[in-house]
C-alpha cells in the first residue's frame, strides 16, 4: 500500500542558483506539506551512501562532486500517493525528456544536474528521510 510520505533534496545547482523560494512554492501549491526541512551539505562519505545504488555507474564520482559541492535542501514531504505525484511534479531524471510544467522542466540544467530528488519507492522514502532526520525534527 502507498504511504503518504516521499522525501525530497532540492540539489545544489537549484540553490546555487537562487530557486529555493519558487520550487518550494510550486511544492506547496502542489498539495505537498512540509514534514522536515533543512538547509544541510553532505559529506563525500554522506553521497556515497546515499546513492550507493548508483556506486558501479559511470557518472558515480561526478554525481557525489555535484551533491557534495554545496548546500542542499533537505525535506519530507506529505500527501496522499506522494512518492508517484512527488515524481510526476519533477519530471523525467533528464530535464529535455520532462513535461512542461515539470520542476525539472523549469529548473533543471542537465541530466547530471537536475535540480531535484524525489524518492522512487515507498521503502527509500522511508530509508531517505531518516538519513538526514530524526525523530525529533520530523513533524
Ligand atoms: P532520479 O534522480 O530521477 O531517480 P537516477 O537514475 O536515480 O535518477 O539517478 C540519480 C541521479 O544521478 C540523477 O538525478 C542525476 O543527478 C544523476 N545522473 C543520472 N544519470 C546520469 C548520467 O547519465 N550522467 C550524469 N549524472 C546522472
Ligand atoms: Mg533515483
Amino acid at each position: 500500500m502507498a504511504t503518504n510520505r516521499t522525501f525530497t533534496m532540492l540539489k545544489p545547482d537549484a540553490v546555487e542558483k537562487g530557486h529555493i523560494g519558487a520550487i518550494l512554492e510550486k511544492i506547496s501549491a502542489s498539495g505537498f506539506r512540509i514534514v522536515a526541512m533543512k538547509l544541510t551539505q553532505m559529506t563525500k562519505a554522506d553521497a556515497q551512501s546515499f546513492y550507493g545504488i548508483h556506486k558501479e555507474r559511470p557518472f558515480f564520482g561526478e554525481l557525489v562532486d555535484y551533491m557534495t559541492r554545496g548546500p542542499i535542501v533537505a525535506a519530507i514531504l506529505e500527501k496522499d500517493n506522494a512518492v508517484e505525484d512527488f515524481r510526476t511534479l519533477i519530471g523525467a531524471t533528464n530535464p529535455a525528456d520532462a513535461a512542461e510544467g515539470t520542476i525539472r522542466k523549469m529548473y533543471a540544467a542537465s541530466l547530471g544536474e537536475n535540480a531535484v530528488h524525489g524518492s522512487d519507492s515507498d521503502e527509500n522514502a522511508a530509508i531517505e528521510g531518516a538519513f538526514h532526520f530524526s525523530g525529533r525534527e520530523m513533524f
